[in-house]
C-alpha cells in the first residue's frame, strides 16, 4: 500500500491567483488571505490576475493554465445573492467553469469563490468569524501542485 499526499512546501512552486473585482473589499481580503498563505508556506513566486467579475475567471485561468508558467491557480471572488435569477446564473457558470479548467487542462485549479446571501456572511468568510477563504485556497493548490508533481 502507497499512501500519496501532497505536502504543503511552497518553495519553487509558481502561482497565478485569478481575482474578480466585484465586491472588492472582501475580494481584497480573500487576496491578502491568499498571498499570506503562499508566503508563509515559501512561495514568492506568484502572480495576480485582476478580472471583471467572477463570471470571467474561467477563461483566464484556463489561459493562465495553458501557459505552462504555473504550477496551480487559485480563483477568488465573491458572490452575492441579489433579489434577481443573476446570482444563480453567474454562480452556476463561475462553478462549472473554474471546475472544466483543471479537469481540461490537468493544472490544479483551486476555488476561493465565495458564494453568500448577504453582506455579512461574505465578511465572515473573507478573514472573520469564518475564517478566510483565499487562504484556503491557496493551501490547497500548495498541496494540489506537489501532489500533481508526485503522480506525474
Ligand atoms: C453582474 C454581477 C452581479 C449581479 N453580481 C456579481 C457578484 O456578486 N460577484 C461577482 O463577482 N460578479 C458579479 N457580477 C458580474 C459578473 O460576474 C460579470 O463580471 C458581468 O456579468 C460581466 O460579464
Amino acid at each position: 500500500m502507497a499512501l500519496i499526499e501532497g505536502n504543503l512546501m511552497g518553495q519553487g512552486l509558481r502561482f497565478a491567483i485569478v481575482q474578480a473585482r466585484w465586491n472588492d473589499l472582501m475580494g481584497n481580503r480573500l487576496l491578502e488571505g491568499a498571498e499570506d498563505c503562499l508566503k508563509r508556506h515559501g512561495c514568492d513566486q506568484y502572480d495576480v490576475v485582476k478580472v471583471p467579475g467572477s463570471f470571467e475567471i474561467p477563461l483566464i485561468a484556463k489561459k493562465l493554465a495553458l501557459s505552462g508558467k504555473y504550477d496551480a491557480i487559485i480563483c477568488l471572488g465573491v458572490l452575492i445573492r441579489g433579489g434577481t435569477l443573476h446570482f444563480e446564473l453567474i454562480a452556476g457558470q463561475t462553478t462549472n467553469g473554474i471546475s472544466a479548467v483543471g479537469l481540461e487542462t490537468g493544472v490544479p485549479v483551486t476555488f476561493g469563490v465565495i458564494t453568500c446571501d448577504s453582506l455579512e456572511q461574505a465578511m465572515e468568510r473573507s478573514g472573520s468569524k469564518a475564517g478566510n477563504k483565499g487562504a484556503e485556497a491557496a493551501l490547497a493548490a500548495i498541496e494540489m501542485a506537489n501532489l500533481v508533481k508526485q503522480i506525474g
